[in-house]
């Protein structure tokens, strides 16, 4: 949708507002008008960083919340793998393409559709760096310098603080808003990012009379999944703390095995800790029934360790099976992965330069 259909509408309800009456033809487009944007599909950007294979956090706070929109007829949803925010942080330029590639593999086998979905990379989409310098304008630094987010990465990597870090919510946002999507499908640790999403939203059209829609969360029931190590999130870049997509039965017993625990048993449930992680695996994984009956162990006869993370490990696998399966499938026909790569950056380019076009024109660049 541009600016100008939208705004016939909307002028058509101010000349209304204002005493003007608009001649007949005038309120019936008005009213035409708002039934076409009525018709019109929500929009859905996700994205994941190339920072290495997929684990049970992206999968159950991202992707999960990817699938239920790209199955949900009134959402048209625009996929990306986030390449150009993959090098704000370390990264083996030799690899890169590579671990691009790993991540739309692993999209493909989650069931992420090419006929539904459009999928592409960030940076085949070079209208994406350029609306994030024009939306830069209205972002001052101490906001973003102000961001857990950013100072996370500071204390994490205190030798590596670069301006691409410092910039990533604002490509984040020209991400978002390129497509005009109102939804975003993201874990919690996101939110903040998304915050300044949708402050530049507000900023832009309020500045020059554009018509972003604020973008929220699409929440799953996985959209805060704790470490394994029992202290922070899953995350690809904290050793230790994931299971991947793509682990075999005997790794994910290995990995769970690792989990911190206590005796098993006690006065209260704990809510913190490698207990609190297996607990919240369980409700994803084994329903809340279950979780509940290990909870009631806990504060009477016990819990069996052991036996609880082997009857996970084999819970949590079982889902991973047709996922690696499908994986496989792909993998043996990357031309196919390329031609999908390729028709999705032609849609989404497409999208891309039509908002672009919209926004230099309003902020006055010929
Ligand atoms: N633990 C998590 N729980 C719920 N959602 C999560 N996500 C990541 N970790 C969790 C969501 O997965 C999507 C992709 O994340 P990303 O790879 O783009 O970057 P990230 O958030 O920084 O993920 P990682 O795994 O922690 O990567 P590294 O270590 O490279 O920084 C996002 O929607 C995110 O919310």
């Amino acid at each position: 949708m541009n600016k100008s259909s939208m705004a016939q509408g909307d002028e058509g309800e101010e000349r209304w507002h204002h005493g003007i009456n608009p001649s007949f033809q005038e309120a019936d487009f008005f009213i035409f008008g708002k039934l076409i944007n009525n018709m019109q599909k929500k929009r859905v950007l996700s994205g994941i960083r190339a920072t290495g294979r997929l684990h049970l956090g992206n999968y159950l706070g991202a992707v999960k919340g990817m699938l239920a929109l790209q199955n949900d007829p009134d959402y048209e949803t625009y996929y990306m793998v986030a390449d150009l925010h993959s090098i704000n942080t370390p990264y083996e330029p030799k690899e890169l393409a590579k671990q691009t590639r790993e991540v739309i593999l692993d999209y493909l086998a989650a069931g992420i559709d090419p006929q539904k979905s459009t999928i592409f990379i960030q940076s085949q989409i070079s209208e994406h760096v350029e609306l994030s310098y024009l939306f830069s304008t209205v972002i001052s630094v101490a906001r973003t310098f102000h961001l857990p987010t950013y100072k996370e990465k500071v204390k994490l990597q205190p030798e590596n603080v670069n301006m691409a870090l410092l910039y990533y919510p604002i490509l984040m946002a020209a991400d978002i808003l390129i497509y005009k999507a109102n939804a975003v499908p993201v874990g919690d640790d996101q939110l903040p990012h998304l915050e300044i999403a949708r402050e530049v939203t507000r900023k832009m059209n309020s500045k020059y009379g554009l018509d972003f829609p604020e973008p929220e969360q699409f929440k799953t029931k996985g959209h805060k999944i704790p470490s394994l190590l029992g202290e922070g999130k899953m995350s690809k870049s904290v050793e230790g703390s994931y299971i991947n997509l793509t682990d075999d039965l005997k790794t994910i017993k290995e990995k769970l095995a690792k989990v911190p625990t206590d005796e098993g048993k006690g006065d209260k449930v704990p809510t913190r800790g490698g207990v609190a992680t297996l607990l919240s695996l369980v409700d994803l994984f084994e329903g809340e029934k279950r979780k509940e009956e290990y909870e009631k162990a806990y504060l009477n006869s016990g819990i069996h360790y052991k036996d609880l993370k082997e009857k996970l490990a084999e819970v949590i696998h079982e889902e991973l099976v047709p996922i690696q399966k499908k994986r496989s499938f792909f993998e043996k026909d990357m031309n196919k992965v390329d031609r999908i790569l390729v028709e999705g950056a032609e849609k989404a380019r497409k999208t891309a330069k039509t908002t672009l076009a919209e926004v230099r024109k309003a902020m006055g660049i010929a």
